[in-house]
Parts: structure tokens; C-alpha cells; sequence
């Protein structure tokens, strides 16, 4: 089994996005379309000699043979061990943490997370570097150089390997480990959350619905749900791992876990709900008729933390996206600890969770996570929610009540505006950039604008910039509204119009937030002419 070098040539577009390569499947089935950019992996960190790799991927169409390829690769190129999960699976926080706990070299994680998948939809790869987080944007962009100017790659040739027993076994020198891809995580699980507690709540007749979508968590939340905190069989549903999803978007929101939204708000509607995306690092959370919208969501899990034995000690900060609410800010303030603002995608959360600035970090689009790992954590959101219900007693709609009523509530919704024309939607940007300077003091239907800027973010450890990540505008009554182009779309360009109000009136804390909203709503479309530039009338997806 000698390595075979094969020539090849720089193929355009393999830039990674905010959560690394991102395509049509059928782009990355094309000839040394995968192998270009693994080969570019491996040289972007420096070669994989005598490297130890964690492999696996969400279970969509192609993950199994692309992990085939990558294994050989792998030791083509002289890893000395891969680490692989069972059938190919392992979730993003479970690889984050497999590759910490081993003290690997990094991992490849192959997901297009809440992308749907199958031959004529999504598929995606990423790199995780040694701190089980998302490689850097400077790691990110030496893989992207290499891209540019590769040309060969070293593969061997040889019979797949049986990814689906568990044991150890060779390619050429290379150990490749098939592990169980759960109970790693499982484990770690239990070390956060009083178990105890929440086996508890569930025994005294508890109701919950986990929606996994068809997606990888189905076997982690079947675990650790069902099995060791014996909530009834049934609990979880959709549980099982399926190549195209279902058919679904596996993004969860009340828009694509429609059918959670139903029975959250049906009349025997169970106590509890809860749903996860593609890779199972993003979580969704609704009580009983009560949606809880991730900006909320994690300004709560800041607020009560500590009721949950791994952040009894209370937290060292807290990190929130950019155009993720407010709410956690407010958080932060009244119990004295840092706030910090971070660009869209967890890449730049992983400073901030090394150096013990931030314990707790979360984004909008419905990902939270803590220093456990150095990803966002679906699981994890849901069992520190769990935590808190079994501890306080409460219903999730009382623990909401409460909380806006002692921090404000910050009314927030995301308007995405999905396959538009790219020239149409960089123009719209650059046609917001050019008035920046111009904007504080007008007016914009009706609002009054306090600041304008283009988002900046300098990383308080490691002194890294990056810059050009969202349109900020800050109006005088508290609302503020972000315009972003997505990085993880595979078709034209997604529009993401983010819109928030803060509201402190105790007697209006609970009104539909769209209606809350409609002021910051004209105001997104007479700043920006959505409609005359997009030809879109109405949002795609309401989040
Ligand atoms: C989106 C979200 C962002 C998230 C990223 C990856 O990025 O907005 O918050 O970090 O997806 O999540 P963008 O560039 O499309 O807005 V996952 O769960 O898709 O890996
Ligand atoms: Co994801």
C-alpha cells in the first residue's frame, strides 16, 4: 500500500464560509473536488505526520464515502491514527470534545449542519483545530490559500474500511479507531447536570418532545434522555439518522420543526420541547404554548447557570454574536460580568472560551454552548434548560414571565431573504456602507437612527481583526437592526435582515413579536430597499 501522488489542479470556490466548506453535493461528487480540499486541510495546518485525526460527519448522503476517501488520505499522507465514530457519525460537539479528550491533533467534521442534504442538496466539511474548535480564520485562510495553488494530493489505494464495528484496525501505518460515538459525550454530560434531579422530574410525570429531525442527535438525546434519565420511550422523536434527512430542512426553528411547533402548542401539549439540527449543534427550545427565541434563550441559561452543578461556581463571562439580542448583555451587567460581542459563527467564540474570559456563548441562529467544548452544543442547551425546570419548579412560560419582567424583554426576529441574486444583494450592502456616515440623527420611518457602522471585531486574546461582518444601526428608543449576507448558503446569496426592540413597560412584555417589531421592520425597508433591489416583497424564513 504505497501512496499515490496524483496530479491535480486548483478547483475555483473552495473558500470556506463561517462554518467551514459549504456546497452542492454534487459539486463536492465532482473529480478531486473532496481531495483537493483535504489535501489543502492537511497542508494548511502544516501536514498530518504522524498526526492523530478525529473523523465523522452527520450521516447525510456522501459522508460515508467521503470518509473512506479522507481515511485514506489520511494515511497517505502519514497520520499516525484517525479516530472514527460508528457508521461515520459523530455530532460537532461530540468531535469537539473526542478531540480534546484524546489531546488529538484536530478533526474533520463533515456536515453542512442545517442545510438539507442528498445527492441534489448540501454537503460540507470543516476543520477543528487541537482546541476541538473551529479552525481560525488564520488557519482558515492558509487552507483556502493552498486551494489556490495546489497541485497533487497523496491517497492510497485500498479496500474501504467497515466504519460500522467498533475496534481497531490499519491503513498502510495508520491506526484508524472506530469508536462509539455517544457515550463519550454522554459521560461528559453527566458530569455538568445533577442527573439526579432531572431523573426526578421526569419519574414525577414530566412530559417532553424531542424533535431530532432525522439528524444526527437522535442517538445522543435517545441516550441520555431516555436510557439514563428515563424519560418514557417515545420521548425522542425522529431519532433516527437518515442520508437526506427525512426530506427536511433538519434546521431547528417553528418554521422547519413545524411539527414540535404543533404539539408545543396542541392542547395535551407535553411540558417540554425541544429539536436540534443536521450536526446537533444547534438546539431549539419551546415550552408548553411558550417558543423561547435563542437570543432568550441564552440571556436565561446566563441568568441560571448556576442552579446546574458545573456552573455552580457562576460564570467568568459571557459571549454573545453580533447580531444575537441584547438580552444577554443585560444578563451580564446585573451580575457584574463581561458581555463580549463576536462576529457570526463560533470560530470566534474558541479565544475567548481558552483564555477563561467567557464560560457561557451564544448566537441567534439558535446555537449556545459553554467551555465544556469549543462548539455550540444542542444537547447540552437542552439538558442545562432541563437542569433549571427541575430545580426551580417551574414551567418554561413562568421562567420567561419572570425574566422579562426583571431584565426588559428584547423583542427580536431574523427576516432571511434566500436565493437572491449575489450582485443584487452585495449591492444593497454596499449601497448601506456608502450612507453609514451620513445615517446617525435622520430618520427612518419614523425612527430615530443613534449610531451606524460597519461590525468590527478585534479578539481581546490573541489581537486578530476581522473586519466587514454586518451593517450595525443603533436607534435612539433602543431598537437596532443588522444586515448581513450569510456565509453557509450553497445557492446565490441569503439576506439576513436582524431586528430587535427592547421593551421595559411591564404592561407590554407580552405582545407578538412581529407585531413589536413592525416600526424596526419599515425602518430595515426604508434604509435598505429590500423590496426595489431583491424583488422580495416578504421574507422566505421568519425566525
Ligand atoms: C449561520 C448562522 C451562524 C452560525 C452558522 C453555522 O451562518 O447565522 O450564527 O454560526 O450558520 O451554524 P450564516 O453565515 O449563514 O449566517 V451551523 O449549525 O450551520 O454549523
Ligand atoms: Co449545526
Amino acid at each position: 500500500m504505497t501512496p499515490t501522488v496524483i496530479q491535480t489542479a486548483p478547483i475555483d470556490g473552495q473558500k470556506p464560509g463561517t462554518s467551514g466548506l459549504r456546497k452542492k453535493t454534487r459539486i463536492f461528487l465532482q473529480p478531486h473536488y473532496l481531495e483537493n480540499y483535504v489535501q489543502a486541510i492537511f497542508d494548511g495546518i502544516g501536514g498530518v505526520a504522524g498526526a492523530h485525526l478525529v473523523v465523522g460527519g452527520d450521516g447525510r448522503y456522501f459522508n460515508d464515502r467521503a470518509i473512506q476517501v479522507i481515511l485514506r488520505m489520511a494515511a497517505a499522507n502519514g497520520a499516525a491514527r484517525c479516530t472514527v465514530g460508528q457508521g461515520g457519525l459523530l455530532s460537532t460537539p461530540a468531535a469537539s470534545h473526542l478531540i480534546r479528550k484524546l489531546q488529538a491533533t484536530g478533526g474533520l467534521i463533515l456536515s453542512a449542519s442545517h442545510n438539507p442534504g442528498g445527492p441534489d442538496e448540501d454537503f460540507g466539511l470543516k476543520y477543528n483545530g487541537p482546541n476541538g474548535g473551529p479552525a481560525t480564520e488564520a488557519v482558515t485562510e492558509r487552507i483556502h490559500a493552498r486551494t489556490r495553488d495546489i497541485d497533487t494530493y497523496r491517497i492510497i489505494e485500498t479496500q474501504d474500511i467497515d466504519l460500522d464495528t467498533a475496534g481497531e484496525t490499519t491503513l498502510a501505518d495508520m491506526v484508524v479507531a472506530i469508536v462509539d460515538p455517544v457515550t463519550d459525550h454522554a459521560d461528559l454530560m453527566e458530569t455538568l447536570f445533577d442527573f439526579d434531579a432531572i431523573r426526578a422530574l421526569f419519574a414525577g410525570g414530566f412530559r417532553m418532545r424531542f424533535d431530532a429531525m432525522h439528524a444526527v442527535t437522535g442517538p445522543y438525546a435517545r441516550e441520555v434522555l431516555e436510557t439514563r434519565l428515563g424519560a418514557p420511550a417515545g420521548t425522542v422523536v425522529n431519532g433516527t439518522p437518515l442520508p437526506d434527512f427525512g426530506g427536511g430542512h433538519p434546521d431547528p426553528n417553528p418554521i422547519w420543526a413545524k411539527d414540535l411547533m404543533q404539539a408545543m402548542h396542541g392542547a395535551d401539549a407535553p411540558d417540554f420541547g425541544a429539536a436540534s439540527d443536521g450536526d446537533g449543534d444547534r438546539n431549539m427550545i419551546v415550552g408548553r404554548h411558550c417558543y423561547v427565541s435563542p437570543s432568550d434563550s441564552l440571556a436565561v441559561l446566563a441568568d441560571l447557570a448556576h442552579l446546574a452543578p458545573g456552573y455552580a461556581a457562576g460564570l467568568k463571562g459571557v459571549a454573545r454574536s453580533m447580531p444575537t439580542s441584547c438580552a444577554a448583555d443585560r444578563v451580564a451587567a446585573a451580575k457584574g460580568i463581561d458581555c463580549y460581542e463576536t462576529p457570526t459563527g463560533w470560530k470566534f467564540f474558541g479565544s475567548l472560551l481558552d483564555a477563561g474570559r467567557a464560560t457561557i456563548c451564544g448566537e441567534e441562529s439558535a446555537g449556545t454552548g459553554s467551555d465544556h467544548v469549543r462548539e455550540k452544543d444542542g444537547l447540552w442547551a437542552v439538558l442545562l434548560w432541563l437542569n433549571i425546570l427541575a430545580v426551580t419548579g417551574k414551567s418554561v412560560a413562568a421562567l420567561m414571565a419572570d425574566h422579562w419582567a426583571r431584565y426588559g424583554r428584547n423583542y427580536y426576529s431574523r427576516h432571511d431573504y434566500e436565493a437572491v441574486d449575489s450582485a443584487a444583494a452585495t449591492g444593497l450592502i454596499d449601497a448601506l456602507r456608502a450612507r453609514l456616515p451620513d445615517l446617525p440623527g435622520t430618520e427612518a420611518a419614523g425612527l430615530t437612527i443613534a449610531a451606524a457602522d460597519e461590525f468590527s471585531y478585534d479578539d481581546p486574546v490573541d489581537g486578530s481583526r476581522a473586519t466587514g461582518q454586518g451593517i450595525r444601526i443603533g436607534f435612539a428608543n433602543g431598537a437596532r437592526l443588522v444586515f448581513r449576507l450569510s456565509g453557509t448558503g450553497t445557492e446565490g446569496a441569503t439576506l439576513r435582515v436582524y431586528l430587535e426592540q427592547l421593551e421595559t413597560d411591564p404592561g407590554r412584555l407580552d405582545r407578538d413579536p412581529q407585531e413589536a417589531l413592525t416600526p424596526v421592520i419599515a425602518a430595515a425597508e426604508a434604509l435598505a430597499g429590500i423590496a426595489a433591489r431583491t424583488g422580495r416583497t416578504a421574507p422566505d424564513v421568519i425566525t
